[in-house]
């Protein structure tokens, strides 16, 4: 059996896609990436993080400061299934926090598990005699949040209404697989799937992103890290994020340094553009 890392499948699949490392003349924008300023992520919310909707007002000024050199907005939105598999409910005996490992057959599908429902429809039968299961994906399990088309209450998908957003905004919704989780706004945590992201950002000619949002130590990380590999200038707007707790936020920090990611306050965010 292959064990499966999300990094391995992810270099993996950066290297499929073949980009360029930007800098060029074309690729001399700028996006900005919001990622999960949802309901389900700040007061209120099911999986609420400590201080999240203190990035609201920070990535709003960042909008209005930067709106001549920013060639476009990103919104990302997690977005489950109401019987996701990254649900601890879904799990006989599990609680949030609690990690699983996911094994996958060769065509990315989830293969049926114990703690799963018996008839949970997202699961096929795999044969790990016959070599069937070729991935292994470390996942943890998170109280119900993000739900597709809930709008109110602590499992709202909804973004927050005190975050500023335009028409011209581009949405990219992620975890909507109902089988796979989503921390990054480009790729799945199997590297199965690819959001339209990467092409959204190519097609405007971006060669840096600015990243922003919740949680900084899931789906910022990941997100972050990604266009690293894929070949953008990425800088994380460090107090426009917030994450899950110090020291997981701490290693977030010190690992995307140790990439090559510029971490910035707002107030340097200029200089460092
Ligand atoms: C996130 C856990 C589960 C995030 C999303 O946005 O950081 N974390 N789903
Ligand atoms: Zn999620």
């Amino acid at each position: 059996m292959l064990l499966w890392l999300p990094w391995l499948s992810l270099a993996a699949v950066a290297a499929a896609v073949s980009v360029v490392r930007a800098g060029g003349a074309q690729s001399d924008k700028v996006a900005l990436i919001i990622i999960d300023v949802q309901d389900s992520f700040l007061p209120g919310g099911s999986l609420a993080v400590d201080e999240g909707e203190e990035v609201i007002p920070v990535i709003n000024k960042i909008r209005q400061d930067f709106k001549d050199d920013l060639a476009l907005v990103i919104l990302s939105q997690d977005w489950h299934c109401p019987d996701h598999v990254s649900f601890a409910s879904q799990h006989a005996g599990a609680t949030p926090l609690t990690v699983v490992n996911l094994t996958y057959n060769a065509e990315g599908r989830l293969c049926r598990t114990a703690s799963l429902p018996r008839h949970y429809p997202h699961a096929v039968d795999c044969d790990e005699g016959n070599a069937d299961v070729t991935h292994v994906v470390t996942q943890t399990l998170w109280p119900d949040h993000c739900i597709q088309d809930v709008t109110s209450g602590p499992t709202s998908a909804a973004f927050s209404p005190a975050l500023t957003i335009e028409d011209s905004d581009i949405v990219v919704k992620k975890g909507y697989r109902c089988d796979i989780d989503s921390y990054s706004a480009f790729f799945d945590n199997g590297g199965f799937t690819q959001t339209e992201l990467h092409s959204v950002l190519q097609q405007h000619n971006v060669g840096t992103v600015v990243v922003t949002g919740i949680a900084l130590d899931f789906c910022v990380f990941y997100t972050a890290k990604d266009a690293h590999k894929l070949g953008y200038n990425v800088i994380t707007v460090t107090d426009a994020c917030r994450g899950s707790g110090p020291a997981s936020v701490a290693d977030a920090l010190r690992d995307m340094e140790k990439t090559g990611i510029v971490l910035a306050e707002s107030r340097d965010l200029r200089a460092a553009l």
